[in-house]
């Protein structure tokens, strides 16, 4: 019989609502289980992507075209899905990142502005049909996550955004869960950790059964 393949788990939201936080609670219970997995990030996740990662985030004087900053994200995936991601599926490794595609309709389609047809066509270019399994979508208003992120201070380029930016993006995280309830596990990420941590511990036994 042949190899299962691995289960693509991703974890999406805003800035600081907890998604590093509960990835390390992910990997725990994957680790629980006994199912090997794999820990990575978008962007980043090998040397490449991950120096193609640090050219995305530093701020910098010029203005970065959001369709440079596209490209840069979707070469940064490639790399990250051929020579990381997709081998791992294969043999059967569940692979939990910290954001995806998601994040780049988010960001770059609400929040920058650039039409969802274009990324579409780049997703399907890039990834073929590769999709997450599932998506735990963080979810608290921008203000939530943005004063736990600020306050560790150093604020990334994308960190600098005024708040309207985000409250596109979280309208898209929204948009994309109610289309694809199937994929997608909406988690209120304003509720003590503890809570939010129950609330993805019952999805994920969910999606072991
Ligand atoms: N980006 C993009 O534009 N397009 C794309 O396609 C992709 C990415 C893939 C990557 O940053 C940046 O790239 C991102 C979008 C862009 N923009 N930004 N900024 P990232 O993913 O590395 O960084 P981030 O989203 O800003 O992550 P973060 O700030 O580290 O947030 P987090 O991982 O969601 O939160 P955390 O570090 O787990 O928690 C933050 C703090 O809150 C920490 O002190 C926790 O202990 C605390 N916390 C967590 N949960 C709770 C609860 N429930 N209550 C109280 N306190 C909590």
């Amino acid at each position: 019989m042949g190899q299962q393949r691995g289960r693509f788990i991703t974890l999406e939201g805003l800035e600081g609502v907890g998604k590093t936080t509960n990835l390390g609670f992910v990997r725990d219970w994957l680790q629980g289980q006994g199912i090997p997995y794999l820990l990575t990030r978008e962007p980043g996740g090998t040397p490449l992507a991950e120096e193609l990662r640090d050219v995305l985030l530093a701020p910098r004087e010029e203005g970065v075209d959001p369709w440079c900053e596209l490209m840069l994200i979707f070469a940064a995936r490639a790399q990250h899905l051929n020579t990381l991601i997709a081998p791992a599926l294969e043999a059967g490794t569940w692979v939990l990142c910290d954001r995806f595609t998601d994040a780049t309709y988010a960001y770059q389609g609400a929040g920058r502005g650039l039409p969802l047809e274009s990324i579409a066509t780049l997703e399907k270019l890039v990834q073929g049909d590769l999709r997450p399994d599932c998506t735990f979508l963080l979810d608290a208003p921008p203000e939530v996550g943005l004063t736990r992120a600020r306050a560790r201070g150093g604020l990334d380029r994308f960190e600098q955004e005024k708040v309207d930016f985000f409250h596109r993006a979280r309208e898209i995280y929204l948009d994309r869960a109610a289309a694809a309830p199937g994929r997608y596990q909406v988690v209120d990420a304003s509720k003590p950790l503890q809570d939010v941590q129950v609330d993805i511990a019952s999805r994920l036994e969910l999606l072991r059964a």
